[in-house]
């Protein structure tokens, strides 16, 4: 028996066998012989599940014991990706797994097929989410994750004659095994309403609407370790009164149902439409829903061991993940003011020491604001709390910079014009501790550019944390041929754990043998994928579509390499399947029109016989994580393409270069960091840098210089201008050539030139199976494991805790 007294359960294929028929019978009420599908694989997954939670309950009694200073991770966003291969591996139950299913009968791929990925989350961001919650468990550092569980997860992306539609993703439809219900932890949210002064002064919010949130969590197990932590997601539900029976009696039944209703929309879909008044309302009811719930949640767990207000923030950290949570730092002065009565320094004091906030972007239109207005109505005292700290601090920066009024009016919490908006960045590096960026660069930009007046006025507030992966994720689970070719290659699989064992490949990459092994893994991974011809170059653009990543660019050279052969038909090329896959948001023509643009193209060069042999375009629908991790092992060359400064990190770089594909890029994002590991001669670089690019822009770029300057590039552009693509990409070729904001022309040349090199190399095979293995070797520093590492030494200043047995 264990600690708590029970059974442990069986690690033989046999006892997991007998635990599936036992579960199959008595959790899901049938048996071998009359189960469906799905039947079998909720079982799977709760048979798995069990062998978790014995690790959760150790985990949460050693964190009970210790009474650590937590990491509490709040993020609108969490891209877990499937949990069911990933839980196998953390149990050590994959191999009796398929074994005990097989007994049975049963095909473990089909059962394992039937595992849904949650997408609760848009891209980057998300997937950091969801990496940094990995590396902490595997670190054991006691952390919980806080995020909402969208009924909705980002859309499901298909095509209509090449232009994308999005359709709902009702990702829970069939349940969710993962999940633990906490109702017990329900938590109350209020909303709108006005504020009121007592005799005392004390003041008090009079809400006028009160939903209730309901707490679930999922398991975030630790690799190689008994750490089990996990991920709080609230739901949204309506109280009991919002049912009105009265009406439901005199058969209005939509109506007696409205408030309800009302209610649940607020965790319905992630990122709903802001192009309405109500969809803003709505985001903003969403970042207040999670921050309410979750701050009230991480008070209920302090008190559990502490009384002392004082000691908060030594046994809290809240790292506020972007500014979509930032509403804590107002609603945390709310509870300790005025719930807690708290004499304002010291609240304010506890609240500073308690945050940090993470910046993940660069772009000063992608800083979040809300309107006055209408953050009044609906969050009155919220606003007022922001007032009182907005007066204190402008008070801080009057003193430091005398006489500055335009600094004050820039680093005010409130733009005042064209019209009244609190800037949520602000508010977050005002209220925090530390403010991080996620690249080398993209922190130094921060400090030097978006938030300058803030670093020139705390410098020592500002930090870098280059972003990481799980390997856990991208190569171990995704990746298992190249896995255990490494382990074989290394002696052990200690790397999964410590990937700056990587570094002992590069013994290994002068072994004619061991370069032959890489390449046939490679090939079998295209074939595993599926898509082109397993031979030729793989080239992949995987990530959301957006102007500054420049899809555009990619486009433009593969135009010109079709005009190439066209031009000469009778000579030899480089084969290339070229793959993109990533969503453009629902309300970004632009992003969609390239979408549409690439799929024609693809359509054109399919149809044509004298190309096809050399040049294929293939763009599967519905990017996500499991589509990444099949796409991630057969990629030879990573697209890393996006304007210099614009990139705050990216993180498919990492997972791709980790995996063994060249990367071709601008010095931008962790790209920098990457080519300083990996070593300038197996990177291509192209294009202007940061300096380079805004002296351009500042003084007047013209892009149609460039076209009329370069033959090819002006061919490629006529060609879309022209309707050659079946008539479609007229806005695309007209933005650029009239606009181009992301200066895609002023980098073509040197683009177009950096793959002339990646063609020459591709044809000495040996010297890039050399480079590919090179690059994996070298990427160790890309772990989220270090991430998570600098994280806790730089800015939480936390300390593992080791779970017993
Ligand atoms: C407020 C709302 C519209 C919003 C929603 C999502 C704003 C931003 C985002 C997501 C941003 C995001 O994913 N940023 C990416 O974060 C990654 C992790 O740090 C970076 O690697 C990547 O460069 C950055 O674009």
């Amino acid at each position: 028996r264990n600690g708590m007294g029970l059974r442990p359960l069986g690690t033989s294929a046999a006892e997991f066998e007998q635990d599936l028929l036992s579960n199959l019978y008595y959790r899901r009420g049938t048996t071998v012989e009359s189960a469906s599908t799905q039947d079998a694989y909720e079982t799977l997954a709760l048979t798995v599940r069990d062998r978790l939670a014995e690790r959760r309950v150790r985990t949460a009694a050693a964190h009970y014991a210790a009474n650590p200073r937590w990491v509490y991770y709040l993020s609108a966003e969490y891209l877990l990706g499937k949990q069911l291969e990933q839980n196998m591996l953390y149990s050590g139950t994959d191999r009796i797994a398929r074994i005990a299913m097989k007994q049975l009968g049963l095909d473990p791929d089909e059962v394992e097929g039937l595992d849904v990925e949650p997408g609760l989350g848009n891209g980057g961001l998300g997937r950091l989410a969801a990496c940094l919650l990995d590396a902490m468990a595997t670190l054991d550092i006691p952390a919980v994750g806080y995020g909402i569980r969208y009924d909705l997860g980002i859309f499901k992306q298909t095509f209509k004659n090449g232009a994308q539609v999005e359709k709902p993703d009702d990702w829970s439809y069939q349940g969710n095994p993962w999940e633990f219900p906490a109702p017990d932890d329900r938590q109350t949210v209020f909303f709108y309403g006005h504020t009121e002064r007592d005799a005392n002064g004390k003041t008090c919010w009079i809400p006028g609407e009160v939903v209730l949130g309901e707490p679930s969590h999922m398991l975030v197990p630790g690799h190689g370790t008994d750490t089990v932590n996990i991920v709080r997601l609230w739901r949204a539900r309506g109280s009991e009164s919002s049912f009105d029976l009265s009406r439901f009696s005199a058969g209005q039944y939509a109506e007696a149902v409205d408030e309800a209703v009302h209610a649940e929309n607020i965790s319905k879909v992630l990122y709903p439409d802001d192009s309405t008044e109500s969809g803003r309302e709505l985001r903003l009811k969403q970042q207040y829903f999670l921050v309410s719930c979750s701050l009230r949640d991480i008070i209920r767990r302090f008190r559990l061991r502490n009384t002392d207000w004082s000691e908060f923030p030594k046994k809290t950290v809240i790292q506020l993940n972007d500014t979509h949570p930032t509403l804590a730092i107002p609603e945390l002065m709310r509870l300790l003011v005025d719930e807690e009565g708290l004499n304002w320094d010291l609240a304010w004091t506890i609240v500073r020491q308690t945050f940090a906030y993470t910046c993940h972007t660069l772009l000063p239109e992608a800083l979040e604001t809300w309107s006055v207005p209408m953050f009044e109505r609906l969050l009155p005292r919220h606003l007022e709390i922001i007032y009182t700290i907005n007066e204190h601090f402008l008070a801080e920066v009057r003193e430091a910079f005398p006489g500055d009024v335009d600094r004050v009016r820039r680093m005010s919490l409130i733009q005042e014009e064209p019209d009244r908006r609190v800037r949520m960045a602000n508010l977050a590096v005002v209220g925090t501790q530390a403010v991080n960026g996620v690249a080398e660069l993209h922190s130094e930009l921060l400090a030097s550019t978006t938030l300058r007046d803030f670093a020139e006025l705390w410098p020592a507030k500002f930090h870098n944390v280059t972003n990481g992966i799980s390997p856990r994720r991208f190569i171990k689970i995704a990746n298992p041929t190249l896995s255990s070719l490494i382990s074989e290659g290394l002696g052990g699989d200690e790397w999964i754990n410590d990937l700056d064992r990587l570094a002992g490949l590069e013994a290994l990459a002068d072994d004619e043998s061991f370069r032959s092994r890489w390449r046939a893994v490679k090939q079998a991974n295209k074939v595993r994928l599926g898509l082109g011809d397993p031979e030729s170059l793989t080239d992949v653009m995987i990530k959301r579509f957006h102007e500054y990543k420049r899809q555009q660019l990619k486009l433009l050279h593969i135009i010109t390499m079709y005009h190439r052969i066209k031009a000469n038909p009778g000579q030899a090329y480089v084969p290339r399947t070229v793959l993109f896959a990533g969503k453009a948001a629902p309300a970004y023509h632009a992003a969609k029109h390239v979408i549409r643009l690439i799929n024609a193209v693809a359509a054109v060069i399919d149809a044509d016989p004298a190309v096809s042999p050399y040049l294929k375009v293939v763009f599967p629908p519905n990017y996500n994580v499991t589509l990444g991790s099949l796409i991630i092992p057969a990629a030879d060359l990573s697209e890393q393409i996006s304007m210099a400064g614009k990139e705050a990190s990216g993180t498919g770089n990492m997972k791709l270069a980790l995996n063994g594909a060249l990367t071709i890029g601008t010095l931008d994002g962790a790209n920098i960091e990457i080519r300083d590991k990996v070593g300038a001669d197996n990177f291509f670089l192209f294009g202007l840098d940061t300096p380079a690019a805004t002296a351009l822009k500042n003084n007047g770029y013209r892009a149609r210089d460039h076209y009329d300057r370069d033959p090819e590039l002006r061919h490629a552009l006529d060609s879309i201008l022209d309707g050659k693509f079946l008539g479609i990409g007229r806005e695309v070729g007209e933005s650029l050539l009239n606009w181009d904001e992301y200066l895609t022309l002023a980098d073509y040349r040197s683009y177009v030139d950096a793959q002339d090199q990646v063609d020459a190399a591709w044809q000495d095979t040996d010297q890039w199976t050399r480079k590919s293995i090179l690059n994996t070797a070298r990427s160790g520093f890309f772990s989220a494991d270090r991430t998570v590492r600098d994280y806790a030494a730089g800015i939480w200043h936390v300390n593992p805790v080791k779970v017993g047995r």
